[in-house]
Formats: C-alpha cells, sequence, structure tokens
C-alpha cells in the first residue's frame, strides 16, 4: 500500500525537515506540533528555527499545498514520531531518560489511527522504547491489532528508524546518509524502506527495533568518549605547557590516528544526552561512556576556572581595580559553530555561571542571535568589535567562520577552541 499522507509529530529540527523533504518529493504532509507559533510560522511558508537551504523547501511546501502544520493530528497512511527524548529532571547520578513526549505523541495520534498505517518512532531513544510505544499505541486501540502481539498479521506496522542527521547539514544529509530501521517485524522494516525511499539517496539497512535503537546511542557515545579524550588531552596539555591544537594536529598526522578537537564542553540535544540512555539501563558495564560524559560535562568549570585566573592576573597588573572595572567578553552562545541552537549549550551554561559571579560586566557576542536568552537577559549583547575595543579578559567559546577572520591578540584570552592562538 502506497503512502499517499504521511504525518510528522513534532516539527524541530529533525520533523520540519524530515516533514519539508516528503511534501519536496510531492506527497501530502501534515505537521502537528504542540507549538501554536511553530504551527503558524510554518503555514506562513516560514521556519522557525535556523537550518541553511530549510526555509525555501518549506515555502515552496506550504505554498504548492503539499505541507500543512496542525496542532491536532489527522488522519494519514504513515506517522512519523520526532519529538524531543531528554531526560528527567532528577538529581540521580545517572540521569534517566523521559519518553513523556513519545507517551504524549502516542495517545494524540491514537484516535486517527487506521488499519494499514504505518508509525515510526524516529526520536532517539532508549533501548526498548520503540516497543514501549507499541504498547501506548495498542492500549489506546484495543480495537487494531499490533505487531509485538500477532506479527506479520498485524493491522498497522511500527519500526524505528532514529534521525542521524548533523545540524546545519540536514538538508543534505537527510537525503545522502543511509538509515538504519528497525521494524518490529520485517513487515515493518520493508514498510519503513518503502516510506524512507521516497527522498533518501542513502542505504536502508534493516535490523530489530532493539538494535536501531542502539546503534544511534552508540554512533553518539562513541563521538562523546573521542571528544572527552580531546579535552582530557587540552586540560594535561595546559598543566604541561604543551599546545593541545599543534599536538592534535602532529599526532593526526599518523595514518591511523583521527583526535576530534577539544572545546568548552559538549553540548546540544543529542551527544550530551545520549549517552546516558546506555549508562542508564546498563550502569555496570557501561564504564568508559560513564566516564567521558563526567569528563565532558567537568570542562566548563575547567574553563570559568581559566576566566578567573585572568581576571586575578588583570587585577594583578592593576592594583588601583577591583573585579567591578573588569568587563569579560564571550564569544559565541551556541552549542556548535556557525548554528542558533543554544540547548545545552556549554557556551551558555559557562556564560551564565560568569555573570553569576563576576561583578564586572559581561558582553556577549553571538552573531546567530538577535536577542538574548531569558536566563541572561540583563547581559550585554554587543557586536565583535564593540567587545574587543571595550573588554579587559575575552572568552572564546565557539568557533564560528566570522570569529575565525577576526583575531584578537590579549594576553588575558581564554581561547577554548584554539583559532586566537
Ligand atoms: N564537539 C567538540 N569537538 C569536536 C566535535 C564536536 O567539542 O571535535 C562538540 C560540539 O562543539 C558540540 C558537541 O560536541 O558542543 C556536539 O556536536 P557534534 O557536531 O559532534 O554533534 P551534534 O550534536 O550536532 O550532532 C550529532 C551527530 N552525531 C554524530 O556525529 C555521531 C549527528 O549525526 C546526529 O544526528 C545528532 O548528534 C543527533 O541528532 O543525535
Amino acid at each position: 500500500m502506497s503512502f499517499n499522507t504521511i504525518s510528522v509529530i513534532g516539527l524541530g529540527y529533525i520533523g520540519l525537515p524530515t516533514a519539508a523533504m516528503f511534501a519536496s518529493r510531492k506527497k501530502k504532509v501534515i505537521g502537528v506540533d504542540v507549538n501554536q507559533y511553530a504551527v503558524d510560522t510554518i503555514n506562513r511558508g516560514e521556519i522557525h528555527i535556523v537550518e541553511p537551504d530549510l526555509d525555501m523547501i518549506v515555502h515552496a511546501a506550504v505554498t504548492e499545498g503539499f505541507l500543512k502544520a496542525t496542532l491536532t493530528p489527522e488522519p494519514a497512511d504513515a506517522f512519523l514520531i520526532a519529538v524531543p527524548t531528554p531526560f528527567k529532571n532528577n538529581d540521580s547520578e545517572i540521569p534517566e531518560p523521559d519518553l513523556s513526549y513519545i507517551k504524549k505523541a502516542s495517545e494524540a495520534i491514537a484516535p486517527v489511527l487506521k488499519k494499514g498505517d504505518l508509525i515510526i518512532l524516529e526520536s532517539t531513544s532508549p533501548v526498548g522504547a520503540t516497543e514501549q510505544m507499541a504498547e501506548w499505541l495498542a492500549e489506546a486501540r484495543p480495537d487494531l491489532i499490533f505487531p509485538q502481539t500477532v506479527g506479520e498479521v498485524a493491522d498497522v506496522n511500527v519500526a524505528h528508524c532514529p534521525e542521524r542527521v548533523l545540524p546545519g547539514h540536514v538538508v543534505r544529509e537527510l537525503v545522502e546518509n543511509d538509515r538504519v530501521i528497525g521494524g518490529i517485524t520485517s513487515q515493518c522494516s520493508e514498510r519503513a524502506v518503502e516510506l524512507y525511499k521516497t527522498f533518501v539517496k542513502g542505504e536502508c539497512v534493516i535490523t530489530n527495533a532493539r538494535t536501531a535503537e542502539m546503534a544511534k546511542l552508540t554512533e553518539n557515545s562513541c563521538r562523546d568518549v573521542q571528544i572527552a579524550f580531546a579535552n582530557e588531552l587540552s586540560i594535561i596539555c595546559d598543566k604541561l605547557d604543551i599546545d593541545v591544537w599543534e599536538l592534535i594536529s602532529l599526532a593526526n598526522r599518523h595514518p591511523r590516528i583521527n583526535i576530534l578537537q577539544p572545546g568548552p564542553g559538549v553540548g546540544g540535544h543529542c551527544i550530551a544526552v545520549d549517552p546516558w540512555f546506555i549508562v542508564s539501563r546498563a550502569p555496570e558495564e557501561a564504564q568508559i561512556i560513564h566516564t567521558a560524559r563526567k569528563v565532558n560535562d567537568s570542562k566548563p568549570q575547567w574553563v570559568i576556572n581559566k576566566v578567573k585566573l585572568a581576571i586575578s592576573d588583570f587585577l594583578q597588573a592593576n592594583p588601583t581595580k577591583t573585579a567591578k572595572d573588569v568587563t569579560i567578553a564571550c564569544y559565541g552562545l551556541a552549542f556548535k559553530p556557525d548554528i542558533d541552537d543554544l540547548r545545552e549549550s556549554p557556551a551558555l551554561n559557562i556564560t551564565k555561571q560568569i555573570a553569576q559571579f563576576h561583578s564586572g560586566r559581561v558582553l556577549v557576542v553571538e552573531p546567530n542571535i538577535n536577542q538574548l536568552p531569558e536566563s541572561i537577559h540583563y547581559l550585554n549583547l554587543v557586536t565583535f568589535d564593540t567587545a574587543k575595543n571595550e573588554a579587559d579578559v575575552h572568552l572564546l567559546l565557539v568557533d564560528h567562520k566570522s570569529f575565525k577572520t577576526s583575531l584578537i591578540k590579549s594576553e588575558l584570552l581564554v581561547d577554548t577552541k584554539g583559532i586566537w592562538k
């Protein structure tokens, strides 16, 4: 059975581009989101997130009538769930995954499900989440037969197909990347492959739902471990008076070595979150993965200590001044270069903490936003040149392209990305 109408639940950084891709292939797409602002923006043919080239695709899809956004799910032939899977906000040492958004999305689509529908979970999920989602759907729709109980003869199909696209390159990677497709049954997988082949040029590789869940978590945990190695090296090199950037570029000349880059910590809603989904399910066994999380999470505090040292150096050189007279400039707030996404950003976290302890001015330069986030709204968002001219201590937090072309030379510079050294 072909897919004439496709519904995407959650129109964020993954859901909206995915919806737009289907619509660009002339499929009728119904995007669903709980955020009225997102729905209104999309229905005007505009976008509420920053992602290169997405604005044109959404604009064309909406004006040609292939994409519409709504607050309430409508019947469709396939449902793709792309809602957040954060971790629970409790104080336990190992954070637990929060599946409440998946549960709400399941409850929202359940009333409009019909025989023959395909439901795909795209959200990054702990192992077992797809089976759990299928259970929630089955509880809400006892009149439909689900694959987890009857296998191939089910009324509906359920699969996990994790998104794996890199923010900033989403439009290209959605088409070119291989997809891992984990159906609850073989038929579920095959139907999911048929759906993705609408726009995916990469290979669609079939496995089961649990392996597909673990594959995504493994990719991001692997990157987290590699970044932790780079961050640990940066701290060791600082102690031993070695330039870590030079060291890494030398080591990377070895044909089998490819060390990643240190930074102010690991941010975003994926790499800093997903490894915990493995650790929480296998706490005794996930030793390296757990340690990498701790190494990366402790890097912001190390950076803050460096800023404190720079402030005392300034005060030592200027004995008539007090901390109140010291202006600190923070360059970059996003969780990585050339995007506007501040979620789980170590740069934002560090800036926030500096603003809390520092009695002098804190200037913020972030070329990708027009307004500071609520948590630091009282600071000054300034241009690069203002910060360069007015600050005493300079803290480079994100290696945005525009920062790379304007060098800052100062004795009181903390350069977490090694671009102004
Ligand atoms: N980072 C470093 N050093 C590096 C590379 C990255 O400190 O050498 C930092 C970044 O500054 C950022 C964090 O790591 O704070 C994460 O950035 P990222 O570019 O590594 O990854 P994300 O979170 O933008 O996207 C990742 C990607 N996963 C992998 O590369 C394995 C992407 O393919 C996934 O789809 C995405 O997570 C996701 O949604 O899960």
